[in-house]
């Protein structure tokens, strides 16, 4: 049998900020773009129970917790705590999947009991980071996730085989990864709420609502997941954004905002070791009306001034609500230094022909 582990620091931007000012432990915490037009990235639990969630307009959170603490995030900093959790996690199995920077999946199918060993993962990023996480331990990918969202926070969920089905069947179709809140809507709107109301379709029907996804749905409802752990899994973009304060009508106000993404997104791309080379400049107007421009790029040197260019392209007059800037295309170091020596060599055997000519 395999086994899986999934894992999720509980809170995690807001637990870094209350590990690192003790001041705000106990605390309803709110990390999000300050002022009144970002959004929340989280929030601690003690802020949750305010009813405050990710992805919440600052504005609304400050409402419905007045007296929550809100801090800009540090991501320097989670960068920094995600590597130490990897750190950890990753001495226990060279088979794992870091889905986001608190959390990943990890193939212990190696060990012939691997509830100690989660046990002990857990324990260790308590000890050694300071952070509490949520451990799921199942059979497959899908149920290690579903675990350890099952009682969060600071939870350690096992889904054993003959358990799945009963575990499965009164959860929200929401709990199954590939269902977001848009399907969710669509198959309330067919009276199916729960996994067990989702049981009533067939694989057909599935595939008819969710097109191929349908099959992977359709199992993994089920308890079925044959997905193993991928390594390295190659990124296709890697972006940065941010809502501004106010709207924005001047390029020149523009340009240090968006160097400070440039910069950042860079960092993201240096750690994942890739070469991009397409960078591209996202402005989100003030009537949330949404404008891509992008150009190539060779080489890291290029970047700011492509960025310069970029900017120049729009037209800032209607005012900038929210930019953003990001990297695609990625090659390997590899495949961009051959490349690099292909348009080396394409000159110097043109400039040979020149000669040979002369
Ligand atoms: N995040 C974000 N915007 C979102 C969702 C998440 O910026 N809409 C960031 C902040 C989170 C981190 O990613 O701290 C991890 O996301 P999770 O979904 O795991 O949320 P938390 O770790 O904050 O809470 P929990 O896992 O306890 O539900
Ligand atoms: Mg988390």
């Amino acid at each position: 049998m395999k086994k899986f582990i999934h894992l999720d620091i509980d809170a995690f931007y807001a637990s870094v900020e209350q590990l690192d000012r003790p001041e705000l432990r106990g605390k309803p915490v709110i990390v999000g773009g300050t002022g009144n037009r970002g959004v929340v990235a989280t929030c601690s639990y003690e802020a949750r129970a305010f009813g405050v969630r990710s992805a919440m307009a600052v504005a609304i959170a400050r409402r419905k917790c007045p007296q929550g603490i809100f801090v800009a995030p540090r991501f320097d900093r989670y960068r920094q705590k995600s590597q130490e959790i990897a750190a950890i996690y990753t001495a226990y199995s060279d088979r794992y999947e870091p889905i986001a920077l608190d959390e990943a999946y990890l193939d212990v199918s190696h060990y012939d009991n691997a509830v100690p060993i989660a046990r002990e993962i857990k324990e260790r990023i308590k000890q050694e980071t300071g952070l509490t996480c949520s451990i799921g331990l199942s059979y497959n990918m899908s149920l290690a996730k579903i675990a350890s969202d099952l009682k969060k926070p600071d939870a350690f969920v096992i889904i054993r085989p003959h358990e799945a089905l009963d575990v499965l069947r009164p959860l929200k179709v929401g709990s199954l990864h590939g269902i977001g809140r848009k399907s969710q809507e669509m198959l309330a709107a067919r009276d199916i709420h729960t996994i067990e109301d989702f049981w009533s379709l067939d694989e057909e029907e599935a595939v008819r609502l969710f097109g191929k996804m349908g099959h992977a749905l359709y199992h993994r409802a089920r308890g079925i997941d044959h997905r193993e752990i991928k390594m390295d899994r190659p990124v296709k973009s890697i972006s940065r954004e941010t809502t501004l304060v106010f709207d924005v009508y001047e390029r020149d106000q523009l340009i240090p905002i968006a160097r400070e993404l440039l910069t950042e997104a860079g960092e993201d791309v240096k750690s994942e070791n890739v070469v991009p080379q397409t960078l591209t400049v996202k402005i989100k107007y003030s009537d949330f009306t949404l404008r891509t421009k992008q150009r190539k790029v060779e080489s890291e040197q290029q970047w700011p001034d492509v960025l310069d260019e970029l900017l120049d392209e729009f037209d800032f007059s209607h005012g900038v609500r929210l930019i953003g800037v990001g990297f695609s295309n990625f090659l390997t170091p590899e495949e961009a230094a051959a490349e690099r020596y292909e348009q080396l060599s394409l000159f110097s055997s043109r400039s040979v022909d020149w000669q040979r000519e002369g």
